[in-house]
């Protein structure tokens, strides 16, 4: 593959954006090279600047569910950009898609829509706080929630790739409110509850993690921090931005039958377009500006153009019953023919799945918190990333990151990526 044109646009994007991109994981910066930029994408398909066509696994980190510029999202866009782009008033389309939200995630009379799902988590850990008048909050390492302050502390994503979890710039009287726990671990949590009696406002958690790699909970670990926040007055806030509406309707409080007291949303629920949400019951989300005293605003919240994205996807999504076992299936399907090239090869590596998300980490133990997937061998993932990237095959440029199976995906597509891993591992 060549990457001429892009070295040259990526060479001019560092004169005037800081490191070149608008969000640092896009850097490749974990495992070396330039970026690739992109000219446009349709369906499964990315097509980069210098004409090369890749197979997406990332899809914009996850909107791209029902491929790229499906056409009920770009329809709805052009019809409603025709009528006026942002008023910075209430019109009928921001209760629409909220009325279908509600209706598809349990346990969710209300939601308030941001515009990133940074923005989504960080209102939801303030309502928390002004809900239950305390202030620390726990989360897990390896868990991302967005670039807040109060999230900064060992982050996953961009934030471990770069090794510096705790970014600079955060203060101390920040951080001293931030608790960390260990991800699947619920002695650590109840360890950390008892030792900070009465001034836990809140626990968030990544239900199923994906900035770390995928890591699903083990067997009763979500239903233990239902239950130690409902024994101590604690808020329970699941961060939906990756999993919400991508691993079921209702994501994995449906999945797993576990309700949160707080959920986020981002990526698949602005349809490609800049929106995050938060949600909750009713006399939790009433605490909220202009209803209650717990302040959140925005300019572009609930803009008519994300909205109509928004609301195409989850429309296409609700009334398909069967999208996501086709993904699952899909995934399933991947996962087996990469551990079969992998096994053949003899590559030390595991595979974690979920639904449609995946991640494959090059070490035999397994991956269940921060500390294993740190174990991974990064010499290893990055002849993998390059490998595949010469295949044509895109994946996450870092190994703290998941795959996003989209249902535009052939199943030929998946054959060319599994025989994509074999060429990598035969050279
Ligand atoms: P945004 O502010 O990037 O829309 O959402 C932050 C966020 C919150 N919660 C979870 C579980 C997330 O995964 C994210 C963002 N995900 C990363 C990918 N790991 C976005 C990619 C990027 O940072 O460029």
């Amino acid at each position: 593959m060549i990457y001429k044109r892009s070295s040259a646009l990526f060479a001019q994007a560092e004169q005037v954006i800081p490191g070149g991109v608008n969000s640092p994981v896009r850097a490749f910066k974990a495992v070396g090279g330039t970026p690739i930029f992109v000219k446009e994408a349709k369906g499964a398909y990315l097509y980069d600047e210098d004409g090369n066509q890749l197979i997406d696994y990332i899809n914009s980190w996850g909107p791209m569910i029902l491929g790229h510029a499906y056409e009920p999202v770009v329809n709805a866009v052009i019809e409603k950009t025709k009528k006026g782009t942002s008023f910075g008033m209430p019109t009928e389309i921001e209760t629409q898609i909220a009325e279908l939200a509600v209706s598809m995630v349990p346990n969710i009379d209300k939601i308030r829509f941001v515009n990133s799902g940074t923005e989504a988590c960080m209102s939801a850990v303030r309502l928390a706080r002004g809900y239950t008048g305390k202030d620390k909050i726990i989360k897990f390492a390896g868990c991302y929630h967005g670039h807040s302050d109060s999230f900064l502390i060992q982050a996953g994503s961009g934030a471990v790739t770069f090794g510096s979890p705790n970014s600079p710039g955060v203060t101390k009287g920040t951080a001293k409110d931030t608790l960390l726990a260990r991800y699947n671990d619920l002695e650590n949590v109840a360890s950390l509850i008892e030792a900070n009696q009465g001034e836990i406002a809140c626990i968030i958690i990544e239900p199923v993690a994906g900035n770390m790699g995928c890591i699903p909970p083990v067997a009763d670990f979500l239903q233990g921090l239902r239950d130690l926040c409902s024994k101590h007055n604690i808020l329970l806030i699941f961060d939906e931005v990756m999993t919400g509406f991508r691993l079921a309707k209702g994501g994995v409080q449906e999945l797993f039958g576990i309700n949160a007291d707080i959920v986020c949303f981002g990526k698949v629920i602005g349809g490609g377009l800049p929106v995050g949400a938060f949600a909750a019951r009713a006399e939790i989300m009433n605490h909220l500006a202009p209803l209650g005293p717990v302040y959140q605003a925005g300019t572009l919240s609930g803009n008519p153009l994300a909205m109509a994205a928004g609301l195409a996807m989850l429309t296409a999504l609700n009334n398909d019953n069967a999208i996501f076992t086709r993904l699952a299936e899909k995934t399933e399907y991947l996962h087996k023919g990469l551990a079969n090239v992998l096994n053949r090869h003899n590559i030390t590596h595991t595979i974690n799945r979920i639904g449609s998300m995946i991640s494959v980490h090059f070490d035999d133990s397994e991956v269940i918190d921060f500390e294993t997937a740190a174990k991974g061998n990064n010499e290893t993932f990055k002849r993998f990333f390059h490998g595949m990237l010469n295949e044509g095959i895109y994946i996450a440029p870092s190994a703290f990151e998941t795959w996003f199976i989209t249902d535009a995906l052939t199943y030929d597509d998946l054959n060319k990526t599994i025989a994509a891993c074999d060429s990598v591992f035969k050279a």
